[in-house]
């Protein structure tokens, strides 16, 4: 069995995707990032950087290990399992360097847009119009990767479920998917999966009823409720 420490949002998609794909039994624990619980002792016992997903595999060879950071999570899983992640070759090293883009360019950068666009009081216009520009420059390389392929990395890989989290909320970017057509159709594809959508279906009694609405869509739009929600994160 896997605990894996959850709450509805992008990063933790990603494992949930993962987890559902390959069919892991594995056990919700909710950490209530409004609430402070990523704070807790007995959390960062696991994950240092008070941040989820986190996961304790209590199935692994040398005894119960803890992994923090959702690429490394994807990674872990990967070679537990043997799927989703190419042995070798050229495959391979695309699954990781679109992981690696997705952890160190898109991830940090939407959030940073997602928090001056939502959060940020008046006079952030830089800030704003910074982050929303990297965003749609960072969109466009993806739309540019994705032209001819259906995936990512040519297979369905980890890379993929990195990403989906993220475009999914692409509106809170600043973004519109009418200007990234081969990422609406790789958007639409990824959502029909079935371990996709129970991924994405998870926890939504963990959040506020604002947030819940939110959630029910195919991917973010505003919501007068959300909008009036000022809960976030430290
Ligand atoms: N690089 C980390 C980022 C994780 C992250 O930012 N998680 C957010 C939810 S998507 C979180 O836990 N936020 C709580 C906080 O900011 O205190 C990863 O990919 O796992």
């Amino acid at each position: 069995m896997i605990d894996f420490h959850f709450f509805p949002s992008p990063n933790t998609w990603k494992v949930a995707i993962m987890l559902e794909e390959c069919g892991l039994p594995y056990r919700l624990v909710p950490v209530d990032i409004t609430a402070d619980a990523q704070f807790a002792p007995e959390f960062l016992r696991i994950s240092p950087n008070n941040r989820v997903p986190a996961i304790v595999d209590h199935t692994a060879p040398d005894g119960s290990q803890p992994v923090f950071e959702s690429g490394a999570i994807l990674l872990y899983l990967a070679e537990k399992t043997g799927r989703f992640l190419s042995p070798s070759g050229p495959a391979r090293v695309a699954a990781q360097e679109w992981l690696m883009w997705q952890m160190g360019g898109l991830g940090p950068m939407a959030g940073q847009a997602h928090h001056f666009r939502r959060y940020a009081p008046a006079g952030n216009d830089y800030a704003v119009d910074r982050y929303t520009r990297e965003c749609a420059r960072l969109y466009r390389v993806l739309d540019a990767r994705l032209a001819g392929r259906s995936w990512i990395a040519d297979d369905y890989s980890v890379a993929d479920m990195a990403c989906w989290g993220w475009v999914w909320f692409h509106r809170l970017h600043g973004q519109d998917l009418g200007d990234f057509p081969q990422i609406g159709r790789w958007f639409t594809a990824m959502s029909a999966r079935p371990a996709v959508q129970r991924a994405q279906a998870l926890g939504h009694d963990l959040v506020s009823p604002a947030f819940a609405r939110v959630l029910q869509q195919p991917a973010y739009d505003e919501d007068p409720l959300f909008a009036a929600d000022t809960t976030r994160v430290k």
